[in-house]
C-alpha cells in the first residue's frame, strides 16, 4: 500500500472537465511530442486513423474532435517518447522483471528491436530480424512434421482485417486451424447466440438508429468507460425524450450522468445530461431472472390486453410472420414465479414492470450489452434473453431499433470475418482452398479455453501471439503460468512488455511491431489498413505519426516473416509482394468473401465507411429454419457454480478501471468509482462487511470456493464499502483473474465466466 491510496465518492458527471484535464495530463506523462497531441485530431476521420481503444461506430460526419478521453489514453500510451532498447534487457533479467506488476512492465515505453531469450543470461537479447525468422521458422518447421495441430495462434483484437487475413492463412496453411483470440474471453457468447435467434453472428444496430429509437436497455455495459463516444449517442437520444434503462450491479458514472466535453455550453454551465431513466442494479448474475421478469410482464399485459380485447402489447404481427417458439417460450414465462425472479435478479416485481411499461411504450427499442452479460455461465442464454425481449416487440429489423453488443477491442469484429476463429464452419475454406491450392484443414481448433487445456495437457508446443497478453487475459493465472513455461517455443508479436513475455518457453521471441497510428511505409509508398466497428462497418486507416523506432516492422510484415520462414513456398500466396501493397491483400480478402468485401478497396474510401450485409436488419433470417427464434429461457440462474446455500459465498464480478485498457493499466486510480492509487480492492456492501465481522479498510484473502482440487488464492486484498447488492463483490480484472478456474466458462460458448466468481473471505494473515 503506497500513502497515495485514497478512497473518495466521484460526484461529478461522466465527461466534463475531468475528462479534458486527463487527457492533459497523459499527453504529458507520455511526453508527446507535438505530432501525438496533432495526431488526436486525425483520431477516427477518414483521412487519419481509427483509434486504437474501442470499437464503436465512427459516424461519417465526425465531431471536430472525434476522440475521448480513453482515446487519447489509449493513443497517447502508443506514441509515448518512452522506450525499452536492448540495453535495458541487458538490465534486467526476465526473473526480475517477473516482480513488476502490469503498469510498470508496459509504463517503460515502447519495444524497439526483436528479441531472443537467452537461457545462460536469463535475459531477452537483441537478434536480426533474420535470424528471428529463422529460428522461429526451424522451429515451426519440425513441429509442423511432427503434429501441426501443437501450434497455436493467437490474436488480440487489434490487428487489422488485412494483418488478420494473413494470419488465419498462415495457421491454415500451416495445418491447424488453432486461431483462438481475445473474443474467446468477450463477445464469443454473441458469436453462439445470435445466429440461432436472429441469423447474424453481429449486432443489427447503426449509428442512425440511435437518433430515431424511443428507449434504450443496457444491459452489463459500462458506457462512459468502454466506449465512451457512445455516450453522445445516449445524451442526444435522452435529449430528444427517449428512456435509458439500465441495469448493473454498480451505479456507473456514465450511466447515471454526463457532460460532453465537446460542448463549450456544457462546459460552462453547470449543465449535465441525466443519462439512465431507470437504474435497477440488480445482483452479479442476475440478469437471466431480470430478463424473464421484463418479458413475463410483458406477455401478462398481452393476456390481459388479448382477454379484455385492447391493442396487443406484443408485436404480434411480427410474431406470427417472423418468429417461432413464441408459445413456448409465452408458456415457460407464465409458469415462472415472481418469487424466483425478485432472488435471483435482486430486483422487485415492481421495478421490472416499470420497465416492462417503458418498454410497451417505446415504437423502436434499442437493446445494448457488454461483458456484464458474456461473461457467465449462461453468457449465451443471457444474450438469447435478450433477444427474445426484442422479437417480443418487433424490435429487430425497424428504423431505430435493434440488437448491440458492444464490441471491445478495435477490430475483434473484423478479425472473426475474416477469418480468425478456430471453427472452421465460419471461414471460407472452399474459397481458400480454390485459391490457394491447398487442403485447409477441417478439424475444429482450439479456441482460448481449450488452449489453456491443451497447454495444461502437454498437448499444445508452441504458441504465437499477435499482439495481447494471453496469460493475464486468461483464467486461472497461476495454473497456467507454470504450464506455460512447459512450452517447447513461445513468439510474441508486442508494442509494448507485459507479463505474458515473461513466462516464457525453452525458445522465446519478442517481436517489436508498428503500431496503426504510425506511418507504414512499404515498397508501394504509405500503407492504409481496414478495421470492422461495432456496427458491421469497415473503416480505413492511415498511419500518422513516426514510426517508434526505424527497427520496427509493420505486423504483415512480421506475419508473412514467419510464414515465408515456415511453409513451403507457395507461388499462389506471394507474401513479400503482399507486404509490399496491402490493397493486394484486400483483393484477397474481396475474392474470399465476396458477400461482405466485394470490390473492397473501391469501397473503402467511401465516407462512412463499408458497411457489411446485416440480412436480419431487413428482416432475412439466416437461421437454420429460417425464422428469428426465440431460445435460451426457462433457467434463472446464470451461475449455478455458486452454492445458494452457503451465506458464506459471495458473488465476485472482475471490473476494469475508468484507468485501464485490458491489461494495460495506465495508473492505479479508478476515478470514476472513486479509488486511487491501489488497484488491490474488494468491493463489498456494508451488509456483507458487517455480517462477516470485518472492518473497511481491513485485508482479506479472498479464496475461490470451487472444490475441483486446486487451490486459487488472491491475497491482500483490501476491504472497500461501495454501493454494491449484497452478497455481491467486486474486485479488478487482470488482478483478480487468479480466482477464476479454466473449467468456470460459458457452457455453450466457453468465454471464461469472469462476471460471477464464487469466493470465500479470510483476514488476511499480515
Ligand atoms: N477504457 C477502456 N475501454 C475498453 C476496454 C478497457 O479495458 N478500457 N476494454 C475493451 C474491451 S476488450 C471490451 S470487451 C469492452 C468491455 O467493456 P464492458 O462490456 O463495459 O465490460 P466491463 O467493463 O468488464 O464490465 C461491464 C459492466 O458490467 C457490469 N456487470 C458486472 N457483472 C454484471 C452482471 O452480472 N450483470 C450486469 N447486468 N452487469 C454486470 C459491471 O458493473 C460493469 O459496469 O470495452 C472495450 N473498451
Ligand atoms: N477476469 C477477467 N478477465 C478478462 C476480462 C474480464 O473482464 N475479466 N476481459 C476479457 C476480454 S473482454 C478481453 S478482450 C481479453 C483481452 O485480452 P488481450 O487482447 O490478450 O489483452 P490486452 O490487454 O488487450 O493486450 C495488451 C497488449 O497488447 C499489445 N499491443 C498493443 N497494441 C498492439 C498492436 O498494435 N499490435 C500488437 N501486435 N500488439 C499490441 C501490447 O503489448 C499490450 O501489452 O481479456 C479477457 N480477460
Ligand atoms: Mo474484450
Amino acid at each position: 500500500m503506497n500513502d497515495k491510496t485514497r478512497f473518495e465518492p466521484y460526484t461529478h458527471a461522466a465527461g466534463g472537465w475531468g475528462s479534458l484535464k486527463a487527457v492533459g495530463t497523459y499527453l504529458l506523462r507520455e511526453r508527446i511530442p507535438i505530432i501525438g497531441a496533432e495526431a488526436l485530431w486525425k483520431q477516427n476521420k477518414p483521412e487519419g486513423f481509427a483509434c486504437v481503444s474501442c470499437a464503436w461506430a465512427k459516424p461519417e460526419h465526425p465531431h471536430a474532435a472525434e476522440f475521448c478521453e480513453n482515446g487519447a489514453k489509449a493513443t497517447a500510451w502508443e506514441l509515448t517518447s518512452k522506450r525499452l532498447p536492448a540495453a535495458f534487457f541487458l538490465e534486467h533479467t526476465v526473473t526480475d522483471l517477473l516482480a513488476w506488476d502490469d503498469h510498470e512492465l508496459e509504463a517503460g515505453g515502447r519495444l524497439t528491436v526483436p528479441m531472443k531469450w537467452d537461457a545462460q543470461t536469463d535475459r531477452y537479447l537483441e537478434t536480426s530480424w533474420e535470424e528471428a525468422f529463422a529460428g522461429i521458422g526451424a522451429h515451426l518447421r519440425d513441429l509442423r512434421v511432427e503434429d501441426p495441430a501443437s501450434v497455436v495462434f493467437y490474436a488480440s483484437g487489434r490487428a487489422s482485417l488485412e494483418t488478420s487475413y494473413m494470419y488465419q492463412l498462415l495457421a491454415r496453411l500451416y495445418g491447424n486451424n488453432n486461431l483462438p483470440d481475445s473474443s474467446n474471453m468477450c463477445h464469443e457468447s454473441t458469436s453462439v447466440a445470435l445466429p440461432e435467434t436472429i441469423g447474424v453472428p453481429v449486432g443489427t444496430v447503426r449509428l442512425d438508429d440511435f437518433e430515431q429509437c424511443d428507449a434504450i436497455f443496457i444491459f452489463g455495459h459500462n458506457t462512459g468507460v468502454s466506449s465512451p463516444r457512445m455516450l453522445h449517442q445516449l445524451q442526444d437520444a435522452r435529449k430528444r425524450g427517449a428512456s435509458i434503462v439500465t441495469f448493473n450491479p454498480l451505479r456507473e458514472r456514465g450511466l447515471v450522468e454526463f457532460v460532453n466535453p465537446q460542448s463549450p455550453t456544457e462546459m460552462l454551465t453547470p449543465a449535465h445530461t441525466d443519462i439512465s431513466t431507470q437504474y435497477l442494479q440488480l445482483k452479479n448474475g442476475g440478469d437471466l431472472a431480470a430478463l424473464t421478469g421484463l418479458c413475463k410482464a410483458l406477455v401478462a399485459a398481452d393476456d390481459r390486453a388479448l382477454a379484455e380485447g385492447h391493442a396487443r402489447v406484443v408485436d404480434a404481427a411480427f410474431i406470427a410472420e417472423h418468429t417461432e417458439g413464441f408459445e413456448a417460450f409465452a408458456a415457460s414465462l407464465r409458469t415462472t414465479e415472481w418469487a424466483a425472479i425478485e432472488a435471483e435478479s435482486g430486483l422487485l416485481q415492481a421495478q421490472l414492470e416499470a420497465a416492462a411499461i417503458t418498454f410497451a411504450n417505446a415504437k423502436a427499442v434499442i437493446g445494448i450489452y457488454g461483458m456484464g452479460l458474456t461473461q457467465h455461465r449462461k453468457g449465451v442464454e443471457n444474450v438469447q434473453m435478450v433477444s427474445n425481449l426484442l422479437l417480443l416487440g418487433g424490435h429487430i429489423g425497424r428504423p431505430g431499433a435493434g440488437i448491440c453488443p458492444v464490441r471491445g477491442h478495435s477490430n475483434v469484429q473484423g478479425q472473426r470475418t475474416v477469418g480468425i476463429t478456430e471453427k472452421p464452419e465460419l471461414a471460407p475454406l472452399d474459397k481458400l482452398a480454390e485459391m490457394y491450392g491447398f487442403m485447409p484443414p477441417r478439424e475444429k481448433g482450439l479456441n482460448t479455453v481449450e488452449t489453456c487445456e491443451g497447454v495444461l495437457a502437454g498437448a499444445v508446443r508452441a504458441f504465437v501471439g499477435l499482439g495481447g497478453n494471453f496469460l493475464r487475459a486468461a483464467p486461472d493465472t497461476e495454473r497456467l503460468e507454470a504450464a506455460w513455461r512447459g512450452l517447447g517455443l513461445t513468439v510474441h508479436v508486442a508494442t509494448k512488455l507485459n507479463r505474458s513475455h515473461l513466462i516464457h518457453g525453452e525458445v522465446s521471441y519478442l517481436l517489436p511491431c508498428r503500431g496503426r497510428i504510425e506511418v507504414d511505409l512499404q515498397a508501394s509508398g504509405e500503407q492504409t489498413v481496414s478495421v470492422e466497428d461495432s456496427t458491421g462497418v469497415m473503416h480505413a486507416s492511415r498511419g500518422v505519426a513516426q514510426p517508434a523506432a526505424d527497427t520496427l516492422l509493420s505486423e504483415p510484415a512480421i506475419v508473412a516473416g514467419i510464414a515465408m520462414a515456415s511453409l513451403p513456398a507457395n507461388p499462389k500466396v506471394p507474401w513479400t509482394e503482399w507486404v509490399a501493397d496491402y490493397a493486394l491483400v484486400r483483393d484477397q480478402i474481396a475474392q474470399a468473401l465476396p458477400e461482405i468485401f466485394h470490390d473492397f478497396n473501391e469501397r473503402l474510401e467511401a465516407p462512412g465507411g463499408l458497411p457489411r450485409p446485416l440480412p436480419a436488419s431487413e428482416r432475412i433470417w439466416k437461421t437454420p429454419n429460417g425464422r428469428a427464434n426465440f431460445k435460451g429461457y426457462g433457467n434463472l440462474v446464470a451461475d449455478p457454480d455458486t452454492p445458494e446455500t452457503a451465506p458464506d459465498v459471495l458473488r465476485l464480478m472482475t471490473l476494469r478501471s475508468d484507468d485501464q485498457f485490458n491489461t494495460t493499466i495506465y495508473s492505479l486510480d479508478d476515478r470514476f468509482r472513486g479509488i486511487y492509487g491501489t488497484r488491490r480492492v474488494l468491493l463489498m456492501n456494508r451488509s456483507d462487511i458487517q455480517r462477516f465481522g470485518f472492518e473497511v479498510g481491513g485485508f482479506v484473502d479472498v479464496s475461490t470456493a470451487v472444490d475441483d482440487g486446486h487451490a486459487r488464492t488472491v491475497k491482500g486484498l483490501r476491504i472497500t464499502a461501495y454501493d454494491i447488492p449484497a452478497g455481491c463483490a467486486g474486485g479488478y480484472y487482470p488482478e483478480c483473474n487468479p480466482l477464476v478456474p479454466l473449467a468456470h466458462h460459458a457452457e455453450k460458448s466457453k468465454v471464461p465466466a469472469s462476471k460471477a466468481i464464487p469466493i470465500r473471505l479470510r483476514a488476511a494473515a499480515l
